[in-house]
């Protein structure tokens, strides 16, 4: 054995036990590169007498060729081995479940606003929206509430200076209506309400209303009532009856609060009247002419009736378990 053969065999060994393909370029490089071993043999040539050297020069060249043989059978094996890896750690079973995401919905009183919305739409009333940060003049003053009356006491709500506050009715509204537009009109407005108010099953601090009022020639209490069974069918059922009683409200007369008849009682769903004949005046238009109703409930009394909830506490708390249902 000379040194030759000694080469190739250690060769043959590095071959074998290469662990991956870079480490194979390594051993490619060490034995059969430019400035390797058997390039370095070949050189040692010239050492040799004259008539070896046809011989060695051979042995060099097949040991070279059977070299790189090896190496690219080996490479094969290894690159396998490496993608059968790859493969192995990133596998996906196609086979299993998504996952899947939680899809959000609409909160039930904005489920209520909607049905609230479509049902006066389709009798005929415009929507528009007022400021919940609001001027005491629109939520008080423009509605014809006398200094000091005990009607105040309900209206306690968050000021925020002295001029202004957190609305604590939709019917707020109105002024900002009456100051721009000439009757005739049928409008309607939604959103949050304020009150500073002791917190039960049936109060809250925040809540929702919504208020509705036309002005026209020759508008009457059978007008308001036609209208206010005609919304109570659309939300409740064709047949549901609706009563009306004396009530005051300072920018009404008469006022009234209608309830509607559900599960055996009676259940009241807001106030509502003829607007009062000052505030018509107040704005220019002329209250021998012109009358007009009014009518303002709470949302959250909808949604608690139609689906016996009993607490309205439950729409301000966010509980998954509740809002799911509907
Ligand atoms: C009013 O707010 C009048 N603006 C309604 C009105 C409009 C009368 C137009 C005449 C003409 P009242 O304070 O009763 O009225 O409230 C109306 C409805 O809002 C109540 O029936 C109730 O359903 C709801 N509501 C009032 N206060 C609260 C509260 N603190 N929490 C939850 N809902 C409330």
């Amino acid at each position: 054995m000379d040194d030759l053969d000694r080469l190739v065999a250690e060769a043959v060994k590095d071959i074998e036990t290469a662990q991956n393909p870079m480490e194979l370029n390594q051993i490619e490089i060490k034995y059969l590169g430019s400035k390797g071993s058997l390039q370095a043999q070949m050189r040692t040539i010239g050492t040799l007498p004259k008539e070896d050297r046809p011989k060695f020069g051979a042995r060099v060249n097949l040991s070279k060729e059977s070299l790189s043989q090896r190496m690219s059978s080996k490479r094969t094996e290894l690159e396998g081995k490496e993608m059968e890896e790859r493969l192995n750690k990133e596998r996906i079973d196609i086979t299993l479940p998504g996952r899947t995401f939680p899809i959000g919905r609409l909160h039930p009183l904005t489920l209520t606003v909607q049905r609230v919305k479509e049902a006066l739409i389709g009798q005929g009333y415009e929507f528009v929206d007022g400021p919940e940060l609001e001027e005491y003049a629109y939520n008080f003053e423009a509605l014809n509430y006398p200094e000091d009356h005990p009607a105040f006491d309900e209206m306690m709500t968050f000021y925020v200076d002295d001029t202004r506050l957190l609305r604590t009715q939709t019917t707020a509204l109105q002024g900002r209506v009456m100051e721009k537009r000439k009757p005739p009109f049928r409008m309607a407005t939604t959103g949050r309400c304020f009150r500073y108010e002791a917190v039960d099953a049936t109060h809250h601090h925040t809540f929702h209303q919504v208020d509705v009022f036309m002005v026209d020639e020759g508008i009457s209490m059978a007008d308001l009532k036609g209208t206010l069974k005609q919304f109570a069918s659309a939300m409740f059922g064709g047949n549901v009856q609706v009563r009306f009683r004396p009530d005051f409200f300072p920018f009404v007369e008469p006022g009234v609060d209608y309830s509607i008849f559900w599960d055996g009682r009676w259940l009241e769903l807001g106030g509502a009247g003829l607007i009062h004949p000052n505030i018509l005046e107040s704005y220019g238009i002329d209250s021998e002419r012109y009358s007009g109703f009014a009518f303002g409930l709470g949302i959250e009394r909808i949604h608690m009736i139609q689906n016996g909830v009993n607490d309205l506490r439950l729409y301000l708390e966010n509980d998954l378990r509740f809002l799911k249902q509907f």
